[in-house]
């Protein structure tokens, strides 16, 4: 897709605006100045300068500021012309079509951004911060792409790169020169890999509470019928969102609602059905959608009612949760809490409040966050981010295991440079040293137009 032709595209939303900006980008950046901006005198490099926005044959489309940024000192690298013309969409348009009747040709998705990355401007993890810049909903997700923009993490991903580059290179000169250089030493390699493979492990770690704070924590929110789920999701949203009553059975459908928890956290809480074992058809549908909420979700709000004895369905969703990340709380508290006191010690820590009382709401919201991470990772600080980033990270430790298994057997140092090679690509690509085409493409083609 990338030929080097000008590009250009509309950078603001649709929509009515105060503002809206079309971008050109590229070698023909002066003759659609030339043929699109009249101004009082020559455009100069940064400065805004008022004139009028012409059609091709001359006609004025309206009155805006023209910024040029002359290569290189521009977001891609090239010249690149930014006209602020008044925001309606057909000015917008109008302005568009006489930049590309001008010689421009309409430009791709992200494609800004792609040739930001072709000229040295951003490394990728930086590239792809601007995509989750743009897409992000919140300030948690708006501060961590933000600081990936300014390529801490490239650089992070470097110093573990250099320091296989420079085994690499030993390991090299010893296998081309057998008779004068030196094989490293077995036990010294071992425990550089092992540093290098330390590090990235780290990095490794914040993939997963990064998602968590990008993403927001799933919660599904699972009991049997009538335990109160659907009173604690209403008190947790401080709205009355699913409906609550007496009636065993009444949450039918899943429903998922955002909530944030305060830091800089949030999760996104799914309702479901009670589980029982239920005959009813429609009911039963309702428990297959339970299951698969539960299946999906990062963490289960298990409720059940701790002021009766614990029945089977209770039992059974307790048993069932077990291995994995739970939050266990026995409702009902003010009705009395034998079912709570008579639990299991794999219940142990388990909360005991009620969906009515503020203070057990912000117990279990305390809970959450906790899980949701964000006390975990400083935003700030260099992290994964993208699956892809996660990938590389993983593809380069597994060849670092092999690595590390070759030396453990014995076996002659030169036999690990094949894996070295192949744990320093892995961090080649994610850094977008050595990105391929199609990988740029699968980026660049998330990203919007006029990005
Ligand atoms: N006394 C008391 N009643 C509660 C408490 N929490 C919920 N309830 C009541 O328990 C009943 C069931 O509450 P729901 O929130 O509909 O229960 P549910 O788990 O969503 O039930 P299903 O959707 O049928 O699975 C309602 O009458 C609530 O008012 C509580 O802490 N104390
Ligand atoms: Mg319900």
């Amino acid at each position: 897709m990338s030929d080097a032709r000008t590009i250009a595209a509309i950078a603001t939303p649709p929509g009515r605006g105060a503002v809206a900006i079309v971008r050109a980008s590229g070698p023909g950046v002066a003759a659609i100045v030339d043929r699109v901006v009249r101004t009082r005198g020559p455009l100069v490099p940064r400065v805004a300068t008022l004139g009028e926005i012409v059609d091709v044959d001359g006609s004025t489309i309206d009155r805006g500021l023209a910024l040029l940024f002359a290569a290189p000192a521009s977001y891609t690298g090239e010249d690149v012309l930014e006209l602020h013309v008044h925001g309606s969409p057909a000015v917008a348009r109008d302005v568009l079509l006489a930049v590309l009747g001008a010689g421009a040709r309409l430009a791709e998705p992200g494609e800004f951004t792609r040739r930001a990355f072709l000229s040295g401007k951003l490394d990728l993890t930086a590239a792809e911060a601007v995509g989750e810049l743009i897409a992000a909903e919140d300030r948690s997700q708006a501060r961590g792409a933000a600081a990936r923009l300014t390529g801490g993490l490239a650089r992070e991903i470097d110093r573990a790169r250099e320091k296989l580059d420079a085994i690499v290179e030993e390991l090299g000169a010893a296998i081309d020169f057998p008779d004068d250089v030196p094989s490293p030493d077995a036990h010294d390699l071992a425990a550089r890999i092992t540093g290098v493979d330390t590090h990235l492990a780290e990095l490794a770690a914040t993939w997963e509470s990064g998602r968590r704070v990008r993403e927001g924590l799933a919660v599904a929110i699972v009991g049997p019928p009538n335990a109160g789920k659907s009173s604690l999701l209403n008190a947790l949203l401080g709205v009355d969102r699913a409906l609550v009553s007496s009636e065993a059975g009444t949450t039918r459908d899943t429903i998922e609602e955002a909530i944030a928890l305060g830091g800089g956290a949030s999760a996104r809480l799914i309702d479901t059905a009670g589980l029982r074992d239920a005959t009813q058809s429609l009911e039963v549908a309702g428990i297959a959608r339970t299951h698969a909420a539960l299946a999906e979700a990062t963490l289960a709000l298990v409720i059940v009612d701790g002021s009766v004895p614990l029945d089977a369905s209770a039992r059974d969703i307790l048993a069932s949760t077990r291995g994995r990340e739970r939050v266990v709380f026995f409702n009902k508290s003010d009705l009395g809490r034998v079912g709570y006191d008579a639990r299991d010690d794999a219940e142990a820590s388990a909360k005991l409040g009620s969906a009515h009382d503020a203070e057990s709401i912000a117990m279990v919201r305390d809970a959450l966050r906790a899980a949701a991470g964000a006390d975990r990772i400083d935003l700030a600080r260099p992290h994964l981010s993208t699956v892809r980033q996660g990938d590389a990270v993983l593809e380069a430790r597994r060849a670092l295991a092999r690595v590390r298994a070759t030396l453990t057997a014995g076996e002659p140092v030169d036999l690990v440079a094949g894996d070295v090679m192949a744990a320093r690509a892995s961090l080649h690509e994610l850094t977008g040293r050595a990105a391929s085409e199609s990988l740029l493409d699968a980026i660049f083609a998330r990203f919007c137009i006029g990005k």
